[in-house]
């Protein structure tokens, strides 16, 4: 050995092998990631590199043997040590760590208990990598020599290392495109850019907002508060209340946009039994209402149903504030006496759905564990809604009542496919696949939707309960533009691609008799307290950007998420205004005064979320509390 001539660095290349293998192995062994293709296989084998060739890369800056050894021991334990919580946390949460869950002090006491029992005297083997490291140091004949680095040789190391995190991006964003600006899952990010990336782009997230949380004491409330008030709705008596004590079920379905409803595709029938929503006397159906998602799609969504407050404009809120103060619906439902809850089978961490339901107060996360997904019953991105809906009922009727149950369904996602069995309608025929398949994927769903009616009655549920259904955000999007153009034999102009952002929304009231097609320009903004007052909860007091589209004080005026808006005359698309009427180009001013007041809006409450503002907020008094004392309230 001692003759041996080994690469001047070859304690560095050793460091950066033993970490990379066992991380590797450690994702295969201690995390249940399902890998689907060859690709994803690649991506999970290369993403630590660029992370170690970065850090333990810093080594090459010492000018003593001792000084480097090290630090490339401590890179090593330090790695170890945060690989290693993983697993540990991950064994009883089945997720990732993330920095709020080390923040939130009532987690300590879960995670202290949980932590012992998930030791065991096996686990010494995470550990390897710095054993082996130690052992390298010790034998290896030139681990004690040090070289002198030239500084091109450094700078063409970085560059090494920057080009294999690109690759490493590159092919994560083919494989699951945004995903950096999206954020979707932890394990999802994991598997893609590692787990030691994860972390550092989990730090970036989490500081940028706590950041602006910093700066924030609570007076930016006062003018919020102003706007909020005099836009305030009074509910309308007629209607307040007339389903009070009712069981809530809030029916998220997946990217269905209005314009297959009451429509036909060559002659086939997309929608046959939401069109007999439409005129049916227990249902409210409205077919001028807009989804106000962002990046965040479904979450953003949700977002929208329980805080009535807009997502952001940039990354996913249920993952950069879920640290937030919230007021939800689930709260005040809560305060009501209702159980409050939602069913999803995905995994819990998706969106970071545990964590936001954890500050929205939502009682219990029906996520995948609570559903029995049998052979057959998956397809897409997770279990098929008609079995979904039917052990979501079974779940509904062992719940103490009254509840509110928020149900979140998933076939009709992109990019749309079923088995056959499932198919009830042909394809489309245009040159766009997906669009061809979304008729197919919708028609299901409103199969489905039906069996959530016929599961409800036969569990005796539906009398007591009301139903509330909206489209969670597009589902086709402006990539088809073509062919959307030739199913609606018409342009995709700027103006019909804002309409086409038209969700449907149903309120189904059981035998109330007073359903009609309600025409009002309305958005998911409004659902929230639309609910409430049905179930004669006053809102006066909630900070809250929405208005019940039952009262006469409702605006016609939904503003998206990107600033575009509608009222019931205009429509403001691509920085143009059009008539709602004839989709032509009108005049400017007939579009100008609500631009500002647009901007104005989703600027109060990009401020109460950046800000965390509503815990300066007591939203049963309605008092601001802008003082020292408010601290505490957290
Ligand atoms: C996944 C489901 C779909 O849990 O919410 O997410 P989307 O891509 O529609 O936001
Ligand atoms: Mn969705």
């Amino acid at each position: 050995m001692k003759n041996m001539k080994l690469p001047k660095h070859s304690i560095l290349a050793v460091a950066i092998l033993l970490t990379w293998i066992k991380t590797y192995v450690v994702y295969h062994t201690s995390f249940d990631m399902k890998i689907e293709n060859v690709m994803q296989q690649v991506i999970l084998f290369l993403n630590p590199l660029s992370f170690l060739l970065l850090v333990y890369g810093i080594s090459l800056f010492f000018k003593s043997v001792k000084a480097r050894n090290r630090y490339l021991l401590i890179t090593s334990s330090i790695l170890a040590v945060i690989l290693y919580a993983n697993v540990a946390f991950y064994r009883f949460f089945s997720d990732f760590i993330t920095l709020p869950v080390l923040f939130q002090t009532s987690n300590f006491g879960d995670l202290g208990a949980s932590a012992a029992e998930s030791v065991y005297f096996t686990d010494v083997f995470y550990f390897i990598d710095v054993v082996l490291l130690f052992a390298a140091m010790k034998w290896l004949p030139n681990a004690k020599e040090m070289a002198i680095v030239k500084p091109a040789i450094r700078r063409a190391y970085f560059v090494l290392a920057a080009a294999v995190l690109f690759l490493n991006l590159g092919l994560s964003e083919t494989e699951r495109p945004q995903l950096l600006t999206r954020s979707f899952d932890r394990e999802l990010l994991v598997k893609n850019i590692g787990t030691y990336n994860y972390h550092l782009y989990d730090i970036y997230i989490q500081s940028k907002s706590h950041a602006a949380r910093a700066l924030a004491d609570g007076s930016e409330l006062v003018e919020v508060n102003n706007y909020v008030r005099s836009n305030q709705a009074e509910p309308n008596y007629e209607v307040f209340g007339t389903a009070e004590g009712k069981n809530v079920i809030v029916v998220s379905l997946e990217s269905l946009q209005s314009f297959v409803v009451n429509e036909e595709m060559n002659g086939e029938v997309v929608t046959p039994f939401l069109n007999e929503l439409t005129k049916d006397e227990d249902t409210f159906y409205f077919p001028n209402f807009y989804h106000q998602t962002g990046l965040g799609k479904t979450s953003d969504s949700e977002f929208l149903v329980e805080n009535s407050l807009y997502p952001l404009g940039g990354g996913a809120v249920f993952f950069t504030h879920s640290g937030n103060t919230y007021n939800s619906m689930a709260e005040s439902l809560n305060e009501k006496g209702y159980f409050t809850n939602v069913m999803h089978a995905n995994n819990k961490s998706f969106w970071n759905r545990d964590m936001m339901y954890n500050a929205l107060n939502v009682d219990q996360f029906y996520d995948v564990e609570s559903y029995d997904i049998a052979e057959g019953d998956a397809v897409n991105w997770g279990m098929k809604d008609i079995p979904f809906f039917k052990q979501s009922v079974d779940h509904m009727a062992e719940m103490k009542q009254p509840f509110y149950s928020r149900l979140i369904t998933l076939t009709n996602h992109y990019p749309f496919h079923l088995e056959e069995k499932d198919k009830f309608i042909p394809e489309y025929d245009s040159n766009s696949g997906t669009l061809n398949r979304y008729f197919q994927t919708v028609r299901y769903m409103d199969e489905s939707v039906k069996t959530l009616f016929e599961d409800l009655k036969a569990k005796g549920l539906y009398e007591d309960s009301i139903i509330v259904m909206y489209g969670d955000h597009y589902g086709i999007s402006e990539n088809h533009n073509e062919a959307m153009a030739q199913y609606l034999g018409k342009d995709i102009t700027p103006f019909e691609s804002a309409q086409l952002q038209r969700v449907p929304m149903f309120i189904h009231v059981p035998g109330s008799n007073k359903g009609e097609v309600v025409e009002e320009v309305a958005g998911q903004i409004d659902i929230r307290p639309t609910i409430l007052h049905l179930l004669g909860v006053d809102t006066s007091k909630d900070m809250q950007l929405g208005a019940d589209v039952f009262s006469k004080d409702h605006e016609e005026f939904v503003v998206f998420r990107d600033g575009r808006f509608v009222t019931d005359e205009v429509v403001y698309a691509g920085n143009v205004c059009y008539d709602k009427e004839t989709g032509l180009e009108t005049d400017a001013e007939a579009c100008a005064p609500y631009i500002e007041r647009a901007s104005e809006e989703l600027g109060y409450s990009d401020e109460i979320i950046n800000g965390d503002l509503l815990r300066f907020y007591d939203e049963k008094t309605g008092n601001l509390l802008i003082d020292e004392t408010t601290e505490s309230k957290k």
